[in-house]
């Protein structure tokens, strides 16, 4: 039978998409249906002394409208989705439209009276822990602290030969979806069904459930084809509330899509840290120990605290430094609120790390390479000064693979500068935790034609895991892929699930997949030696067939699966069930720490650009299941790290006026900018499940920080602490 597994095969679900059939938010159109347009602040501090709705109203197609909604939703700005009495950021939900018809929704925002006290604003997170301005009135701006230690770093820095102090930033980045945030909400009695762009439909549910609970008896949510996501759409959004709401008071479907210009201020941003840290060496290069002071800019709810602790818990990385404190300070400015996006904490980890190794080699005047080798963990398991557990791998092996590579492109930097063009060569290594989401889960049908349907409870969005899954399928059942399909992202589906992020899909839906086939194979096996009327102990299932071992008889799954389907006016004479169907949740009972060295190649042209000349990235994540897929993961993800480092920033003015308002000042990479990526992979690092994997999807992004920050510096010959690092900067 075929094998499957780590087999570079086509994604399945592409023939839809890429003919046209693709069903995403913006294509669902219900009759009857009322468009939801949403006013919203456009000063980022304001007290609001009135929003009269009543002009808006008498407009012709207008037949709702809802100001200040009163349902308390966890950790929004207030616990509210709706600005009441004060508008705390450029983009917070003043008041909404009901129309029958998009534009004349739209139109009707310019006619509430909308009447405001403008308030100072907190916009720089490190004036805002003074805590003399508030951002909130009434509330301190210090909206989350904790203090991680581990040993005693000041004594360990103290007692250092070489003490190096950096201000280390990441500016905040909006995730940059295709397609913006959006929703249609559909009443059918006391119930609810949901279209939504999203990545995690049984999580929007429980979290709608918990607000809407007591209004309606049941919320489906239905995933539509999710034109990117990054993990800004995970949990529900303010607007998402009010649909809903708008919904039940109007009884009618209600669709509410995001323009770009509202998108970019109101999808949570992400990033923005700030670490100040001092760090001490031996004169010989060893980390001895690390202070970090880190501000993060929550803006103006407190939720994305966490992505602080993610950076916290990993500042140390692959590295045995032992001596470390992280003071984490969330602080609440007058800004959209902070979430995660790719990576989530621990690019912002990455980028500290491998920051303070290339400043530390520099200032012991050694090799960037010999620095890292004699940091780096040298046994595993290995558990870091905050708890985590690096579990499989060997680091040394990828970096001697990366340092090839980095001579390579150091000799080429060289060469090119030689010529007097401005190029220079990089290195990033990173350790990353994924698996989140404690578990997720899979049924598996033998449907009456023998044909086989999965079901998962994650939600992939264009990374290809139905493929990865198909393929596990396949193999573990010994058919033909052609003949496994796979659906996800309807709550009616399946009982329970998480969704796609955090690189989990893969490792936990598959393997949930594996033991669920397990299972599936198990009931075939029964039923096949009942059908043939021998005993259980003499068969065995092998290759799609329940085979008698003494005999040769067998039965193939077709058979089995046609035989218990057949048979309507008869009778069940069996003793095994007549279930073709098996389920499994499969859960992690520690996280995964794939890693991996990216190397990058640079130029920085005349104005100021950065052009990547050749880019290396070297990722081990255990089995891989579908080379294609990952590579095509890890493409995608060192282009967003490239727009990350480059270009990519959301400004705010000293006023907090929002300056980023489109794609023509918000810079995404485009085809222009883009270039070849290599991929290696290395198997060292296989997880203890039963498909040996780890995820994939954002170590990329999170090598690519800290390789091209690094290929900068050198290329440019100034001192790399902030990403991006813009073109004015480099010019
Ligand atoms: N894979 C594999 N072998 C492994 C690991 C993964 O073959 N050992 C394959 C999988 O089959 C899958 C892909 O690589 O096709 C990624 O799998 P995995 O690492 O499990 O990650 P997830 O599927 O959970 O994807 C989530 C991840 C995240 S966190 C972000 S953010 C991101 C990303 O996916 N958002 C994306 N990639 C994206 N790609 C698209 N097109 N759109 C997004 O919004």
């Amino acid at each position: 039978m075929p094998r499957y597994i780590g087999k570079r095969i086509k994604r399945i679900e592409d023939y839809r998409i890429l003919t046209g059939n693709g069903r995403y938010i913006d294509d669902v159109s219900i009759p009857g249906m009322l468009y939801m347009a949403v006013l919203r602040s456009p000063v980022p501090h304001a007290k609001i002394t009135k929003v009269d709705v009543s002009d808006a109203l008498r407009l012709n197609g207008v037949t709702h409208a809802f100001t200040g909604l009163n349902i308390k939703v966890e950790n929004r700005p207030r616990n509210f989705p709706m600005a009441k009495d004060e508008a705390l950021y450029v983009g917070h939900p003043i008041a909404a439209v009901l129309a029958t018809d998009r534009y004349i929704a739209h139109d009707a925002l310019e006619l509430i009276q909308f009447d405001y006290e403008p308030l100072p604003a907190v916009i720089d997170p490190e004036k805002a822990i003074k805590d003399d301005v508030k951002a909130i009135e009434g509330m301190s701006n210090i909206g989350y602290s904790k203090r991680y230690l581990s040993g005693n770093p000041e004594k360990a820095i103290k007692e250092s030969e070489v003490i190096i102090e950096e201000k280390l930033e990441l500016a905040r980045v909006y995730p940059g979806f295709m397609e913006p945030r959006g929703i249609v909400v559909m009443p059918q009695g006391n119930e609810l069904t949901i279209y939504a762009s999203t990545q995690a439909p049984h999580y929007m549910r429980k979290y709608l459930l918990s607000a809407f609970g007591s209004m309606v008896r049941n919320i489906r949510v239905i995933q539509v084809d999710v034109g990117g996501a990054f993990g800004g759409k995970m949990f529900p959004y303010p607007e998402e509330y009010m649909a809903i709401q708008a919904s039940l008071e109007t009884g009618k479907t209600v669709k509410w899509i995001s323009t770009r210009r509202e998108d970019i201020m109101s999808t949570y941003h992400a990033r923005g840290q700030i670490h100040n840290v001092r760090v001490g060496f031996t004169r010989d290069g060893e980390w001895r120990g690390i202070i970090d002071e880190l501000v993060i800019d929550l803006g103006a709810a407190t939720h994305g605290y966490y992505l602080a602790d993610i950076a916290a818990t990993l500042v140390t990385g692959p590295y045995r430094v032992r001596d470390a404190l992280v003071n984490v300070q969330g602080v609440r400015t007058n800004k959209t609120p902070l979430d995660q996006y790719r990576g989530a904490g621990r690019p912002e980890a990455a980028f500290v790390y491998e920051r303070v190794m290339d400043l530390a080699a520099r200032e012991l005047g050694m090799d960037p390479i010999d620095i890292r080798r004699k940091n780096l963990v040298k046994e595993l398991p290995y558990i870091n000064p905050f708890g985590h557990h690096y579990d499989t791998g060997n680091y040394f092996n990828l970096l001697a693979t990366a340092e090839k590579y980095y001579r390579e492109f150091k000799d080429v930097a060289r060469q090119l500068r030689s010529q007097g063009r401005r190029a220079g060569a990089g290195l990033g290594f990173y350790i990353e935790q994924n698996g989140f989401g404690p578990w997720e889960s899979a049924s598996i049908r033998l449907k009456s034609n023998g044909e086989v349907l999965a079901i998962i409870g994650a939600a992939p969005h264009g990374q290809g895991d139905a493929t990865a899954i198909a393929q596990i399928i396949a193999e573990e059942l010994g058919i033909d892929m052609e003949k496994v399909s796979v659906a996800w992202g309807d709550t009616a589906l399946i009982g329970e699930g998480f969704g796609t992020f955090g690189s989990r899909t893969l490792t936990l839906a598959g393997n949930a997949a594996i033991i669920a086939v397990n299972r599936l194979k198990e009931k075939i096996r029964l039923l096949g030696a009942q059908l043939m009327g021998v005993s259980e102990e003499e068969v065995i299932y092998r290759d799609g067939k329940v085979i008698h071992v003494s005999s040769g008889k067998s039965l193939t799954i077709n058979e089995v699966a046609d035989r218990v389907t057949a048979d309507v006016g008869g009778l069940w004479r069996f003793k095994a069930e007549p279930s073709l169907e098996a389920e499994a949740y499969f859960g992690l009972r520690d996280y995964l720490y794939p890693y991996g060295a990216h190397v990058a190649l640079v130029e920085v042209t005349d104005e100021g650009l950065v052009k990547v000349l050749d880019y290396v990235a070297i990722d081990d994540v255990g089995t891989v299941v579908n080379p294609l897929l990952a590579e095509g993961q890890v493409i995608g993800g060192v282009v967003q790290g490239f727009g990350e480092a480059t270009l990519e920033e959301i400004r705010y003015d000293d006023e907090g006026n929002l300056m980023t308002q489109g794609f023509s000042e918000y810079w995404l990479p485009s085809s222009i900018e883009s270039f070849r990526v290599k991929w290696i992979y290395m198997e060292d690092g296989k997880s203890n499940t039963p498909l040996q994997s780890k995820g994939i999807a954002e170590g990329p992004l999170i090598g690519a920080l800290p390789a091209l920050a690094s290929a900068i510096e050198d290329a440019a010959g100034r001192k790399v602490t902030r990403l991006p690092v813009s073109p004015e900067e480099l010019i």
